[in-house]
């Protein structure tokens, strides 16, 4: 008896510790980014390469290939991710986000499951996306894709074994088959010419530098319901919840900001209130230097935050920023309401400063009233939330103006959600 228990445990370790089993029609779209880009337009190229990969799953051409697409581990990308002491690599997308809302969409996998189930660090091709060496001749702009000669030095090297070697994610055995560079201009779906036997039959193709395609249809409906997948993962929502009951007196149902465990039968049906307090997405650092004129000092900002504090009736004002401690502690000893998420090393630790951005996205996106900052994605991507979520457009489309702007400065335009059919779109 005890024997055959050990016997039956026995073969189903074996089971799961094989790789996978794959459809024999699958294959894996990977992708990656310029080193430079930061986490928050990383999270805009995901939607471009997402809906390449839903236009090709369904395209005629490719119906007999069961597409999926390969999640691009996080690490110490763009120049904010460069914590000294901290670990930083290899960075499941689960630890960011509920991947099981993104497969709702379009299905996809971690980078790790994608090794299993191929049974090798490998990827068949890498497409280096690039530019036109010639730039745009004619003056006008039209769609093109074209394999091409690399313009820039290599940032991939074939070893002696054949074997292209380059940047995956800190996972140094992976390597590539075959590399090529591929000169594009136009939207995403350009690539499913090639992609769907036009050019390869490989089973994997990596397009690095996805970011050199544009948006299909920014601010479609495959757009919408693309970012309305990327759910924050559950114990990034729970910190941030949490902090927001503590210390802010805000909790969905009080807010109505109450969000379906679907986000596929979220609707629209009444405005979101959101907590008792107003939140600014105040960006320093570099912007201080490169978007000078739109970035409003500590002492105006502490001004109008006290005046909409009275304006909004209330008493408090979350501040998320990358601006140093002391500079915080200005703007702090001028807003008496002022309060900030700030954890523990040990947290930051385990968060990252991925999770710690976005528990900041998180409590700034709840705000009865949202200000952010002037060209920055990390504010886009609250205002974008907070359209989900069903806020009135007059409570999230708002900046400061920098000092030597008009108090009457250009606001962020709003990106409508349109809930729509896609055919009526289209037509
Ligand atoms: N926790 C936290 N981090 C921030 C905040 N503002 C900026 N950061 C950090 O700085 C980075 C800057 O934004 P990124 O998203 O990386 O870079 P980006 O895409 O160029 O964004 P912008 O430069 O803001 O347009 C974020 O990823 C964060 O790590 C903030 O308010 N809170
Ligand atoms: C696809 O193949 C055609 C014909 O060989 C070639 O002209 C084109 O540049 C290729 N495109 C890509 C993206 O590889």
């Amino acid at each position: 008896m005890k024997y055959s228990i050990h016997i039956f445990s026995l073969i189903l370790c074996l089971f799961q510790s094989g790789s996978l089993e794959a459809p024999p029609n699958r294959r894996y779209l990977l992708y990656d980014c310029n080193p430079g880009e930061g986490f928050n337009l990383r999270r805009d190229v995901y939607l471009r390469i997402a809906n390449l990969l839903q236009s090709i799953r369904s395209d005629k051409k490719c119906k007999n290939d069961d597409w999926v697409l390969v999640l691009p581990p996080w690490g110490r990308i763009g120049y904010h991710w460069k914590e000294r002491g901290m670990e930083q690599s290899r960075i499941k997308w689960s630890t960011f986000f509920d991947v099981e809302s993104l497969n709702k969409y379009i299905p996809v996998m971690e980078y790790e499951d994608y090794i299993e189930e191929v049974g090798e660090p490998m990827i068949e091709e890498v497409w280096y996306l690039q530019g036109y060496a010639e730039g745009w001749t004619s003056g006008e702009w039209v769609e093109k894709i074209h394999e091409r000669p690399c313009i820039d030095t290599l940032a991939y090297e074939s070893g002696r074994d054949g074997k292209f070697r380059g940047w995956f994610w800190g996972y140094e055995e992976t390597y590539a088959k075959k590399f090529k560079c591929v000169s594009v201009q136009g939207m995403a779906k350009i690539l499913v010419g090639p992609l769907c036997g036009g050019n390869t039959t490989a089973k994997s193709v990596m397009l690095d530098r996805g970011e050199s395609v544009l948006h299909d249809m920014f601010g479609g409906i495959n757009y919408w319901k693309c970012r309305r997948s990327m759910v924050f993962s559950e114990a990034l929502r729970k910190e941030a919840d949490k902090f927001r009951m503590e210390n802010l007196d805000s909790n969905d149902e009080k807010d109505k900001t109450v969000m379906p465990r679907d986000w596929r039968d979220h609707k629209c049906t009444e405005d979101a209130l959101g907590g008792p307090y107003i939140a600014l997405h105040y960006r320093r650092k570099d912007f201080l230097h490169v978007r000078k004129e739109g970035v409003p000092s500590i002492l105006r900002v502490a001004e109008q935050l006290n005046q909409l504090m009275k304006k909004y009736k209330v008493k408090k004002v979350f501040v998320a920023s990358d601006g140093t401690k002391e500079e915080m502690e200005e703007l702090k000893s001028l807003v008496p309401g002022m309060v900030m998420y700030t954890p523990t090393k040990e947290k930051l630790k385990a968060l990252k400063m991925g999770g710690v951005a976005i528990i900041d996205q998180i409590i700034c996106s709840h705000a009865k009233y949202f200000i952010g900052s002037k060209e920055s994605t990390f504010s886009f991507r609250i205002q974008e939330e907070r359209e989900i979520m069903c806020f009135q457009k007059d409570t999230t489309f708002n900046r400061f103006c920098g000092d030597a702007e008009t108090s009457d400065c250009e606001q962020p335009t709003r990106w409508k959600i349109v809930w729509k059919s896609d055919s009526e779109i289209w037509d």
